[in-house]
């Protein structure tokens, strides 16, 4: 790994490189350089991403653009460009390795260590989202087409059903029914995005909380990171994701599902923060922001079955079953919010009011 840092830009040469993260896509390492500095390099997957020159482009003009409206370099990623001036590295092998400064005195939480964690990345994504509303948005090209279009998810599970590669359907038909029980649902976010009942914005589309950056003193919010997926999408795209990972009382990956419910005070704290740093959301984006949670967390699940029939090739996985446990902690949390469906439809009218 170290050979392939040297054909980075960098002031001196590096001393270690270690495994770094916990991304389910791409492969990260930390890398020291002699005087101390740190980066960070990336293999990005060629299993995700078919046009990582197109993916490159849209995060190194992303990038500048953010820059350019700060002036703490904190605040946004900055690539390392390659000794000959480009923004990624081809091996011999064909894999693309790119390289960002390492955000320093920052940290990463899987879960939020106190709700103003989880409202600081309210305020992160939402304000990611308003800033790039300036973004020339049609220069953007779609790195994973149809990422978050439920329906075509849906068409993704039954191929992978038809064919059950592994033999692994009869195992999981409860899963199966669940998912299949909520298919016809399913389109209602790709329905209003196609009739243009909703505006397409910028949109991060893998707004985990682990792709936040806070200070590691005062836990403010520094940066948005893992920009692959920035495409045009939808608000709901983008609020949905965050509360599906960081408004669970359990992991993605719990194994105890009693563990996994929907936090709604979090919720709360979400919705409060995002709808004000978005501002500007139309009556129907406000409307569609519940359904973005249930949403991306049955896609999300949808996404861990069929990847589970298929053989676990698209997300990293450290454990047989792995994909089935992530499925169940989706599929549990999804039920929860059947339930809760009321008072998730009044959290956002309310934060919508305190807003206004
Ligand atoms: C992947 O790369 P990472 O781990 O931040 C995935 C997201 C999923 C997420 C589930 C490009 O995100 O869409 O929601 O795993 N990213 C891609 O944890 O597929
Ligand atoms: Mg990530």
């Amino acid at each position: 790994m170290l050979e392939i840092v040297t054909y980075f830009a960098l002031p001196t040469h590096p001393v270690s490189c270690e495994k770094h993260g916990e991304g389910h896509v791409n492969r990260t390492y930390l890398v020291c350089l002699a005087d101390g500095r740190r980066c960070i390099l990336q293999r990005v997957s060629r299993t995700a991403f078919h046009d990582i020159p197109g993916l490159m482009e849209n995060i190194a003009a992303v990038t500048k653009f953010l820059a350019a409206r700060t002036t703490d370099p904190r605040a946004s990623m900055h690539l390392i460009p390659t000794t000959d001036g480009r923004d990624f590295y081809v091996d011999r092998d064909g894999e693309c390795w790119r390289m960002y400064d390492f955000i320093e005195r920052s940290v990463c939480l899987q879960s939020p260590e106190s709700p103003e964690d989880f409202y600081q990345s309210a305020v992160a994504f939402g304000s990611f989202q308003r800033m790039l509303r300036e973004f020339p948005a049609e220069t953007l090209h779609e790195t994973i087409p149809d990422f978050h279009n439920t329906p075509d998810r849906y068409r993704k599970l039954h191929a992978a059903l038809d064919a059950d590669a592994l033999g692994r359907a009869k195992d999981v038909r409860r899963e199966i029914d669940f998912a299949l029980a909520r298919e016809k649902d399913a389109a209602a976010l790709q329905t209003m995005r196609e009739s243009g009942a909703l505006p397409l914005r910028v949109t991060h589309n893998d707004t985990k909380l682990n792709n936040v950056m806070l200070d590691e003193k005062t836990h403010k919010a520094l940066c948005v990171i893992d920009l692959d997926t920035v495409m045009p999408g939808l608000a709901a795209y983008d609020f949905g994701d965050s509360i599906r990972f960081g408004a669970s009382t359990g992991a993605e990956d719990e194994t105890d599902l009693d563990k996994v419910s929907l936090d709604l005070e979090l919720y709360r704290t979400f919705a409060e923060g995002f709808v004000s740093a978005c501002g500007g959301l139309t009556d129907a984006e406000l409307d569609s922001l519940p359904l973005g949670a249930k949403l991306m967390t049955l896609e999300c699940g949808v996404r861990f079955l069929t990847d589970y029939l298929e053989g676990d090739h698209y997300f990293a996985v450290h454990r047989p079953g792995h994909n089935l446990d992530r499925t169940r902690t989706q599929f549990k949390l999804v039920s929860d919010m059947e339930r809760k469906w009321d008072d998730m439809c009044q959290i956002v009218r309310k934060a919508k009011e305190k807003t206004c």
